[in-house]
C-alpha cells in the first residue's frame, strides 16, 4: 500500500456525534454550523468511511414527533442506500436529557430508572430496523459526587437489571445485536460505574446472557484512568470480549478530549493497531473523536481523513515490523517468542514429579537481560524511519 486512501474493506466508521460536533465546550458556545445526518453520511461516503454508528438523538431528537421521527429515518436510510455505508452501531443518549442528571438506569427514581429501560428498547428498535450489529452502552451519568446517596452495590444491581432486561428484549423480539459496555472513570459525573474495562468484564460474567454482552473500550477512557489502553484491549481480546472499539487520542490528567487518533503517543497508537492487526478482531474501527474547537468544516475533513490516514500508515509500520528481520532478532533476544509457549502445562502427578527435582542455574538466570531498551529503541527508529 503506497497512497493510505480509505476504503470501506478498512471497515472504519465514525459516530454522526463525532464529525457532527459542534465545538461546543463547558465554556463556550459551538464553533461550526450542525450538519444534518443524511448530509453526514454523505460526506463519510466520499471520504471512502464504512460504517456509521449514532445514537437515538442524534437522529431523532429528544421532542420529535412521530410523523419527523419517520421523515427523518427515511431521509437517513436513503442517505445510507446512496452512499453505500451502513449503520455499524447505535446506542442510546442516557445523558443530555436533565431527566438523567441523577443516572438513567442507576437514577435513585425508578420512574427514571424505567423511562430509561423504555428509551433504550425504542433505540433498539430503530438500531434493528437500520441492521445495526452492536449495541453500546455508555453510563455516562451513572456514577456519583456523594458516595452517601448512591450505594454502589445496589446501583450494580439495577445495572445489571437493565442489561438483562434489554438483553431477553433483543432475544424476544428476534434481533440478532450484540451489547458492548464502554466503560468511564468519570465525566461528566465525578465517578462512574464500571470505570474500567476490568470492570466490565467482572460485570459481564454476572449477567444472564452474558454470550451477549462484551466491551466498547476508549482509548481516552481508560488513559484519564491512567491505565495502559493495550493491555485493556488485549484483555478483552483475550476473553473473546472485544465487540466493538473507539479509537481516539487523550493526555493523562486532562479533561476528556476525544482527539484526532494517533494526535498524542503515536507509539502507543502504533502498539494499539499493531495488537489489532495481528488479533482475529473482525469490528469496525470505529473513531470516537472529534475536530479541534478552533476548526470549521474544512478542518472537519482534515481531522476524519488524518484519523484513518494516521490507521493506515501505523497498519502497513505493524506489517513492515513482522517482517523486518532485526525486530525478529531483538523479539527473540527480549525473550518474547518464549512468553507465548506453555510453562508447565496441564498439571499431572509425573509433571510436578519432574518439575519438583528440576535443577535451576539461579545465578545465570538472575544475571541474564532481557534487552527490552534495544527492542524500543527499534520500535522508535522503525517508526521515525530511520
Ligand atoms: C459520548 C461519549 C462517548 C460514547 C458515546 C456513546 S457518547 O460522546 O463521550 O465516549 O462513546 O454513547
Ligand atoms: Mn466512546
Ligand atoms: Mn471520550
Amino acid at each position: 500500500m503506497t497512497n493510505y486512501e480509505p476504503r470501506p474493506e478498512h471497515r472504519f466508521s465514525f459516530g454522526l456525534w463525532t464529525v457532527g460536533n459542534v465545538g461546543r465546550d463547558p465554556f463556550g458556545e459551538a464553533t461550526r454550523a450542525a450538519v444534518d445526518p443524511w448530509e453526514t453520511v454523505r460526506r463519510l461516503g466520499e471520504l471512502g468511511v464504512y460504517g456509521v454508528s449514532l445514537h437515538d438523538n442524534d437522529l431523532v431528537p429528544f421532542d420529535c414527533s412521530p410523523e419527523e421521527a419517520s421523515r427523518r429515518v427515511s431521509r437517513f436510510r436513503s442517505a445510507l442506500e446512496e452512499s453505500g455505508v451502513r449503520v455499524t452501531m447505535a446506542t442510546t443518549n442516557l445523558f443530555t436529557h436533565p431527566i438523567f442528571k441523577d443516572g438513567a438506569f442507576t437514577s435513585n427514581d425508578s420512574r427514571v430508572r424505567r423511562f430509561a429501560i423504555q428509551k433504550s428498547m425504542r433505540s433498539i428498535d430503530l438500531a434493528a430496523e437500520l441492521d445495526a450489529p452492536v449495541y453500546v452502552f455508555w453510563g455516562g451519568r451513572e456514577g456519583s459526587e456523594v458516595g452517601a446517596a448512591k450505594p454502589a452495590r445496589d446501583a450494580l444491581d439495577r445495572y445489571k437489571e437493565a442489561i438483562d432486561f434489554l438483553s431477553d428484549y433483543v432475544l424476544d423480539q428476534g434481533y440478532g445485536m450484540r451489547f458492548a459496555i464502554e466503560p468511564k472513570p468519570n465525566e461528566p459525573r465525578g465517578d462512574i460505574f464500571l470505570a474500567t474495562v476490568g470492570h466490565a468484564l467482572a460485570f459481564i460474567e454476572r449477567l444472564e446472557h452474558p454470550e451477549m454482552v462484551g466491551v466498547n473500550p476508549e482509548v481516552a477512557h481508560e488513559t484519564i484512568a491512567g491505565l495502559n489502553f493495550c493491555h485493556a484491549v488485549a484483555q478483552a481480546l483475550w476473553a473473546g470480549k472485544l465487540f466493538h472499539i473507539d479509537l481516539n487520542s487523550q493526555r493523562i490528567g486532562r479533561f476528556d478530549q476525544d482527539l484526532r487518533f494517533g494526535q498524542e503517543d503515536l507509539k502507543e497508537a502504533f502498539l494499539l493497531v499493531r495488537l489489532l492487526e495481528e488479533s482475529d478482531y473482525q469490528g469496525v474501527r470505529h473513531f470516537d473523536a472529534h475536530a479541534l474547537r478552533v476548526e470549521n468544516a474544512a478542518g472537519v475533513e482534515d481531522f476524519a481523513r488524518g484519523c484513518m490516514r494516521t490507521y493506515l500508515i501505523l497498519a502497513e509500520k505493524a506489517r513492515s515490523f513482522a517482517s523486518d528481520p532485526r525486530a525478529a532478532e531483538a523479539l527473540a533476544a527480549a525473550g518474547v517468542p518464549d512468553l507465548g509457549r506453555p510453562t508447565v502445562g496441564a498439571y499431572s502427578a509425573e509433571a510436578a514429579r519432574a518439575l519438583s527435582e528440576e535443577e535451576f542455574d539461579v545465578d545465570a538466570l538472575t544475571a541474564r537481560g532481557y534487552a527490552n531498551e534495544r527492542l524500543d529503541q527499534l520500535v522508535v527508529e522503525h517508526l521515525l524511519g530511520v
